[in-house]
């Protein structure tokens, strides 16, 4: 696979990113990353992935982070980001209400967290390891503060988002199963599932594979919750090449995989139709915060993206697993390229 992936010209990264570090945390962090965003209360407001407890020095020589958990941060204007003084959710918390069938110490950690607003209310979802596998969690919050745990998948499933609003009166999630065993190696593709109350999920539809993003060739997944736009929903994502012959790359001696953020649109009455799939890479790994610094470098994820009144979209994306960044393009001009493939 070609070293050479290049972004869209359509689209512009923030010129001061990274939008936030884990220095700007009241608490401890070091690696802050992976950011859902929606706007709330006349401010924008995200949930971020935070993993502390390990500086540099010390990932390098081997050692590993005390532990994961979620943090909060609120902004006027989506670019300033002022953090919460505590993180605001960590599923293992005595006070977060877990579903009644997990026994105790079965969660190891939770991350990768997006927000969605349905009819005036929050949900996130986020992703769940434990001891028997990776499930995807929803979790319901009327104050950002208190997260009511509505649902967790059977594993392997861990990268889901909402869509903004039901559909025929039923919810819709994009998902990344992980089917390992049947397909020999990582081969991850994007299903949507409905659900009449964010609890029972049924009725999956493969919406794309792996095979249709021509950069990726090992997995993609839904990044942020899809976004809806005149042409149809404008669904970011991620798509990951694999290398064998890649070496050392931040932390690890072998990191064989880059993560670009692909694009993909569906019918606004209907989403299991998919309208186009651009073809390229949106954002592939390039800047400094992109490819040299950080703890697993060439990884740009998707994971929040919120469209203004005069038609641009900012994207929010996890750098180098590291920090959080920020790029806008017109939702016109990405709707098209999705348009023509
Ligand atoms: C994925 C998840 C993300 C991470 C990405 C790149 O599998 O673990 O949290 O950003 O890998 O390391």
């Amino acid at each position: 696979m070609s070293d050479l992936l290049k972004s869209c010209p359509c689209i512009t990264r923030y010129e001061r990113n990274p939008v936030l570090t884990g220095s700007k945390v009241p608490y401890a962090s070091d690696l802050v990353f992976n950011a859902g965003v929606i706007r709330w209360k006349g401010q924008y407001a995200m949930v971020f992935r935070n993993d502390y407890g390990c500086t540099q020095p010390e990932w390098e020589s081997g050692k590993r982070f005390k532990g994961t958990n979620i943090g909060i941060a609120f902004s006027k204007d989506g670019i300033a980001w002022q953090v919460g003084e505590k993180p605001c959710f960590d599923i293992r918390d005595e006070n977060t209400a877990v579903l009644f069938d997990v026994p105790k110490g079965e969660i190891i950690r939770c991350y990768d967290p997006r927000l969605t607003v349905i009819d005036g209310e929050a949900y996130m979802t986020f992703a769940v390891d434990t001891r028997h596998g990776l499930r995807g969690g929803i979790a319901k919050t009327k104050d950002l503060e208190h997260f009511e745990v509505l649902s967790l998948s059977v594993p392997d499933n861990r990268n889901m988002v909402l869509f903004p609003e039901k559909i025929n009166g039923m919810y819709l999630r994009l998902e990344r199963p992980m089917p390992v065993y049947s397909r020999g190696r990582d081969r991850f593709d994007i299903w949507l599932s409905e659900s009449p109350d964010l609890v029972y999920w049924g009725r999956p539809t493969l919406l794309a594979g792996v095979e249709d993003f021509p950069y990726a060739n090992d997995k993609i997944g839904p990044g942020a919750p899809p976004v809806k736009t005149k042409k149809g929903w404008l669904v970011f994502t991620h798509g990951v090449d694999r290398d064998d012959t890649r070496g050392k790359n931040g932390w690890e001696d072998t990191w064989k995989k880059r993560y670009c953020a692909g694009m993909m649109l569906l019918d606004l009455e209907n989403p299991r139709k998919v309208l186009g799939i651009y073809r390229q890479p949106l954002l592939a790994p390039e800047t400094d915060y992109e490819v040299k610094n950080g703890f697993r470098t060439n990884v740009i994820f998707p994971t929040g993206a919120i469209l203004e009144d005069d038609g641009t979209v900012k994207i929010y994306y996890g750098a180098s697993d590291t920090v959080i960044a920020l790029a806008t393009a017109k939702a016109d001009d990405l709707a098209d390229l999705c348009l023509q493939g």
